[in-house]
């Protein structure tokens, strides 16, 4: 891409002979300047039916950058400013690097440890949320829940993961789904796409050959629960193992695990349905590793 195409839908009803502009600027620094035309020649629809449209060649320089479309009347000698009409950037793209669908026994679907790359040569993009996004019209999906999670400021030419999950729930069964994903910076969507995941056998899905990098405890889903929740921690080698869960007097309410386990992520079914409502607290420790996360039970 590198060319941008702008237009602006302008309310003229005294068909006064009104200009249109653009400012193009860098944070505060207005780089250039130009005309909107209503000719039917600039992607702009027809000729004098409102519709105005420019394109501007966009600078190779990663940089991100906003438009403030101005008005002036000279009849009515007033002039109108809207700042941030519109924002675009050169930089990135920022893409998901690695965003896997794995589908947990009943309704529920996790994307594990997502990443997200700035594929710019220069320019840190600040900021970074990705969103994962119910398209409209979708029948097979209930909720997506965590829908949004935060990256950071990300490097040019750099992963960021996190280990934090999307998930999402089902409303009827399914082979795959799709899903709008928005990446944005500073609040803003630049990015945008539509992705299809498919889901292995059911087999399959009991088996993962992941092995994790770190150990890691994972948010229990969903959460809050009733009456039961699942909990899923990562072992980067064979470990003994303990995952109890506590009152936040803590007395200890359960032990989900305790005992040698395998490389790999685990997952581990809590039944709370003997538990009053209230904040748990679950920890694993697993060698040297201790962690501690909070989940809720509902009644
Ligand atoms: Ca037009």
């Amino acid at each position: 891409m590198d060319t941008l195409r702008l237009t602006a839908q302008v309310e003229n009803p005294n068909s006064h002979p009104i200009s249109v502009k653009a400012y193009i600027k860098r944070d505060t620094t207005v780089v250039d300047s130009m005309a909107f035309a209503d000719d039917g020649l600039h992607g702009d629809g027809k000729t004098d039916d409102g519709l105005w449209g420019l394109t501007w060649r966009l600078p190779a320089n990663e940089e991100m950058y906003s438009a403030t479309v101005v008005t002036t009347d000279p009849v009515d000698k007033s002039v109108y400013s809207m700042p941030f009409s519109a924002r675009f950037t050169t930089a990135g793209p920022i893409v998901f690097q690695h965003l896997s669908a794995r589908k947990h026994s009943g309704d529920l679907v996790v994307f594990e440890n997502p990443a997200v790359c700035n594929h710019g040569l220069t320019v840190v993009v600040p900021s970074v949320t990705g969103t994962l996004r119910k398209l409209e019209g979708d029948t097979v999906i209930d909720r997506v829940y965590n829908a949004r999670i935060t990256y950071g400021d990300i490097p040019p030419d750099s992963v960021i993961g996190t280990s934090r999950f999307y998930s999402l729930t089902l409303r009827s069964p399914a082979d795959s789904i799709r899903l709008g994903v928005d990446l944005a910076s500073d609040g803003f969507t630049y990015w945008t796409d539509t992705l299809t995941f498919y889901f292995p056998d059911a087999v399959a899905d009991k088996h993962l050959s992941v092995i994790p990098i770190d150990f890691a405890l994972h948010q229990n889903y969903p959460n809050p629960f009733n009456p039961s929740t699942t909990i899923n921690y990562g072992l980067p080698n064979a470990s003994e193992v303990r995952l109890a869960v506590y009152d936040l007097l803590g007395r200890e309410v359960s032990v989900l695990v305790n005992g040698r386990k395998d490389a790999g992520v685990h997952e581990v079914r809590f039944d709370g349905s003997g538990l009053s409502s209230g904040v748990y607290l679950y920890r694993l420790t697993a060698g040297s590793f201790v962690q501690t996360r909070k989940m809720i039970v509902v009644r």
